[in-house]
């Protein structure tokens, strides 16, 4: 099966490291190609990544809680540069402390990103989702032989 592409990376002036080096591997381990753009990573480094490497997916974490800033205006970005109808997830501590998560998810969904994650979301969840978005499982084939 065709190996998919994922960038992945922290955005804005953010310099947690650790969740990102985990979610890589775990890509890595799942059967994806992972390109790691890391920590304080812009926008527009997300989207060259994505176009210079034909990803199929963006993901995107945001730790230190000004993720609606720094997160905003991504798809437009993305929909500018050719690369409107790529996949984009979202994840980490999007938000200045504990709000309703439901809130924030509306509100991410709202700027254009098709999932939202929780505070420590395990690597297994967009995992199987992207198996699923990326139409990698679902429709039984994989069980035929
Ligand atoms: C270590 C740490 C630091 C270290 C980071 C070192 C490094 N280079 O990595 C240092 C000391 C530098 C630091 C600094 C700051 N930190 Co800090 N830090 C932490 C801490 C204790 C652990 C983070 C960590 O490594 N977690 C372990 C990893 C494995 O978990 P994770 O990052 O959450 O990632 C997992 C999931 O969230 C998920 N995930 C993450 N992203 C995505 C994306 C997608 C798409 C998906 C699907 C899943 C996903 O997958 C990962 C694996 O399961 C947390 C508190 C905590 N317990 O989480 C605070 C915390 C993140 N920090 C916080 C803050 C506020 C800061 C500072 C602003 C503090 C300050 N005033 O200076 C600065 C910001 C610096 C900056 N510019 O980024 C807050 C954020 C609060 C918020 N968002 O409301 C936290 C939550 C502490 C707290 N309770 O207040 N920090």
């Amino acid at each position: 099966m065709e190996q998919k592409t994922l960038v992945l990376g922290v955005i804005g002036a953010d310099v947690h490291a650790v969740g990102n080096r985990i979610l890589a591997y775990a890509f890595s381990q799942a059967g994806f190609k992972v390109v790691n753009i890391g920590v304080l990573s812009t926008q527009e480094e997300f989207i060259q990544a994505a176009v210079e490497t034909g990803a199929a997916a963006i993901l995107v974490s945001s730790l230190y809680g000004h993720g609606e800033i720094d997160c905003c205006g991504l798809r437009k970005k993305c929909g500018e540069a050719g690369i409107g109808d790529i996949l984009l997830y979202v994840g980490g501590n999007l938000v200045v402390g504990k709000q309703d998560f439901s809130s924030v998810e509306k509100d991410f969904i709202e700027m254009g990103y098709d999932r939202v994650y929780p505070p420590g979301t395990m690597p297994e969840r967009p995992i199987e989702d992207l198996r699923k978005d990326l139409g990698l499982i679902g429709n039984g084939a994989e069980l035929c032989t």
